[in-house]
């Protein structure tokens, strides 16, 4: 590393300087780099010893971006954009070494300069979307002059990286390397020396088919939900084969900075800084632990197979045991389904598809688990089930294995103590389908110890999932907030609101799937089974949805039986005149809430449920709350989660409703006191 404030080194090698970016930890362009940088080209150029210049950074990555924590502050000089421009018009080549995760205004400066030489793992991309925003130094125009207007749009709007070997296809970067990046970048600058210089800004316009580009548009529009920087950056692209270069490079740092101010873009950096915090807990700290190389799963359904596929698919071998011999076989055989349509849709080869299931062991003996590292038991929600389960285990396993339960609802330390290993027990709660979904609940039992926390967290990351910890309450943290905003909607249906507007109005609001049809999918009988299961502890004079045990006792079971809250005729959703009669008998005077009404009861019943669970430290931060209702319950990103959103839109007028709603259902949806808290400091929710 340089000198303390110096985050740009140059060394000359003869003809040749190479200038290396070293801003740990990712080498984010923040202002000093900018301005050093740009110091760094304008001394080059006028150098009259160097005759070309390799480009590289320090340590772990190439350049991973603007520095998202001035977003929030004026740009100060020089800009990027500049930055970008003044190493384009370098009179000397430029050749870019890159290696690690080049992205953002990384991938930027890249596009700027003559040639680029990747590393073979390195990866490339313009994730600028993720934070609500657009590539705003030059990316919408240069991309397209490589890659074409097609491609650029793609990676653009999804935000995704290319490995080293698409981004060559491409025609991203020049040439990929296995070993040796700079000595390969200097070889290629060199090589330049003396040959006409090859400026991405000064490329021919791309040609952009205008059908192509509006069936783009209409399958982005239906997929988007709401979110607004996607299509903008589309707009910019398409710019690209239109406007003059200098005049698009204007209107794309326009439409940058007006993103930037956004509301989504905001609540999208919240997402992305929570993410970044949720993994730093106190009692982690000096703990390493090693990788898996293999997990036991017990209960070879939907979970079980869905986990097992998540472990295949992150490299590890899997032990599934099932007692039921054709339950077994299911498994097995949706396994190898979901493989060959991963096939089929060219996500895979067959290879891997051989590869993954050779490191799949089923079978019925949970013998085979004696020495499986962790064992996670996945078999349908019941506890006395469950816990005669967890106690053949605990006697078949080595006493250094941890057992952890994929239960949703039950009480994981009444579970711990069917074991002789409290310490080594915990919760994973999954999500469905557990190999798609990001989404993973860490549950600590009052026993769990910090090395078994740190090993899930371990296994969490191996299968790419976000893992959040949470404590011991019915439901955790996301089925807890799911029941009351269900039932607030379910209260709201009795009262006289039609379900499809209340699903309307939550899908207008940016959520994948409003709650009735989202309940029709998971199976009414599950929440039915659910409330059986706490009737007894129910208080007197508590309000209990009553219309959906009605739905189920008339075998209307959700998708699965063609109907529940609505009827479903080849897969499509349709209002069901018996549902809306239903309603309107039990309603008697109904009150047909707006749109904005209903948002609004919603987002209270959730809220207030959030500040107790944050009341009762079942999670540290609010944004881990943010975090779980994302990434496993649809919540719409570009809204930041259900903590930030209600910020944004003001507790005040939260705290409001939470009162009327405690007024209208009665006793157990007291208004939380960290909610009147949150008011009355001004402080909001940490
Ligand atoms: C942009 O470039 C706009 C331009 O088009 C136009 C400008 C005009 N800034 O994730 P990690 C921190 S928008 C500031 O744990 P990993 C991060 O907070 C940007 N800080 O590591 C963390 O800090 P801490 C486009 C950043 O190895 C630490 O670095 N770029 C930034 O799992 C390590 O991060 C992106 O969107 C940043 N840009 O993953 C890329 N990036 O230790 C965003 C990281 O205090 N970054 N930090 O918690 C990433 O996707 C991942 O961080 C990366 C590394 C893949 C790079």
């Amino acid at each position: 590393m340089g000198e303390a404030g110096q985050y740009v080194v140059i060394e000359q090698d003869g003809p040749l300087a190479l200038v290396v970016i070293d801003h740990p930890p990712v080498n984010a362009t923040s202002a000093a780099v900018r301005a050093q940088l740009q110091q760094a080209f304008v001394r080059l150029d006028e150098d009259a010893s160097i005759q070309a210049i390799v480009l590289a950074a320090a340590g772990r990555t190439f350049v991973a971006g603007a520095d998202i924590r001035e977003f929030d502050f004026p740009t100060q000089d020089p800009h990027l954009r500049d930055v970008v421009q003044a190493i384009e018009h370098v009179s000397k080549p430029v050749v870019a070494a890159l290696h690690g995760t080049t992205l953002g205004g990384g991938c930027e400066i890249a596009l700027a300069c003559h040639a680029r030489v990747i590393d073979a793992k390195g990866k490339i991309g313009l994730p600028e979307v993720k934070l609500g925003l657009l590539p705003g130094a030059g990316g919408t125009q240069r991309l397209p002059r490589l890659v074409g207007v097609m491609p650029s749009l793609d990676m653009i709007t999804s935000g995704r990286m290319v490995s080293a070997h698409e981004a060559l296809a491409l025609g991203l970067v020049d040439q990929v390397v296995g070993q040796d990046l700079r000595k390969a970048a200097k070889a290629k600058a060199l090589s330049m020396i003396g040959q006409p210089i090859r400026r991405t800004g000064d490329l021919p316009a791309p040609s952009c088919v205008p059908a192509d580009c509006e069936t783009f548009v209409k399958s982005l529009q239906q997929k988007l939900r709401g979110q607004i920087a996607p299509l903008k950056a589309t707009e910019m692209v398409m710019l690209s084969s239109t406007t003059p270069f200098a005049e698009a490079i204007r209107l794309e740092s326009e439409a940058f900075e007006g993103l930037k101010q956004s509301s989504q873009s905001k609540a999208m950096r919240h997402v992305f800084f929570a993410e970044r915090a949720v993994g730093h807990h106190p009692v982690l700290k000096g703990i390493e632990t090693d990788p898996f190389t293999s997990i036991g799963v017990v209960g070879a359904g939907m979970m079980g197979s869905g986990i097992s596929v998540a472990a295949l698919d992150a490299g590890l071998s899997v032990t599934m045991v099932e007692a039921n011999a054709s339950a077994l076989e299911k498994g097995v055989a949706r396994i190898r389904g979901l493989y060959e349509r991963a096939i089929k849709s060219g996500r895979i080869s067959q290879a891997v598809m051989d590869e993954r299931l050779a490191r799949l062991t089923a079978t019925h003996d949970l013998g085979a688990l004696a020495y499986q590292p962790l064992v996670i038991e996945a078999i349908y929600e019941n506890q006395e089930a469950k816990k005669d389960l967890l106690q053949k285990l605990d006697a078949v396993m080595d006493a250094a294995g941890i057992l952890a339960s994929n239960t949703s609802y039950i009480d994981i330390n009444l579970l711990a103590a069917s074991t002789q290993r409290p310490d080594r027990f915990l919760g994973l709660h999954f999500f469905s389908p557990a190999h798609v979904m990001r989404l993973l609940e860490v549950v600590r039992g009052a026993a769990t110890s910090p090395q078994t926390l740190a090993r899930a967290l371990a296994l969490g990351k191996q299968l790419n999932k976000l893992a959040v910890v949470v404590g011991v309450c019915e439901g955790f943290v996301g089925n807890r907030i799911l029941t009351r905003f269900w039932d607030a909607c379910t209260f709201m249906v009795e009262d006289g609101t039609p379900p499809q507007e209340i699903d309307a109005a939550f899908e207008r609001f940016g959520m994948a799937m409003g709650p009735f049809a989202v309940q029709d999918l998971a199976g009414l009988d599950i929440s039915y089974a659910m409330r059986q299961r706490l009737a007894a502890q129910r208080q007197p004079h508590e309000r209990v949805p009553v219309l959906v045990d009605r739905l189920v006792e008339q075998g209307r079971l959700g998708q699965k039986s063609g109907q529940g809250w609505y009827r479903y005729e080849a897969g499509k959703r349709q209002v069901d005149p018996v549902v809306s009669d239903l309603v309107t008998a039990h309603a008697g005077e109904a009150v047909r809430l707006s749109g904005e009404a209903i948002i609004a009861r919603g987002r209270a019943a959730m809220v207030n449920e959030a500040a107790k669970i944050l009341q009762e430290g079942i999670v540290p931060r609010a944004s881990d709350i943010d975090l779980v209702k994302i990434n496993g319950y649809g919540f719409p990103v570009w809204r930041g989660g259900v903590m930030f959103e209600a910020m944004q839109f003001g507790l005040e007028a939260v705290l409001a409703e939470a009162h009327k709603i405690a007024q209208d259902y009665g006793p157990t949806w007291e208004v939380s006191d960290a909610l009147i808290e949150a008011v009355r400091t001004q402080k909001g929710f940490a």
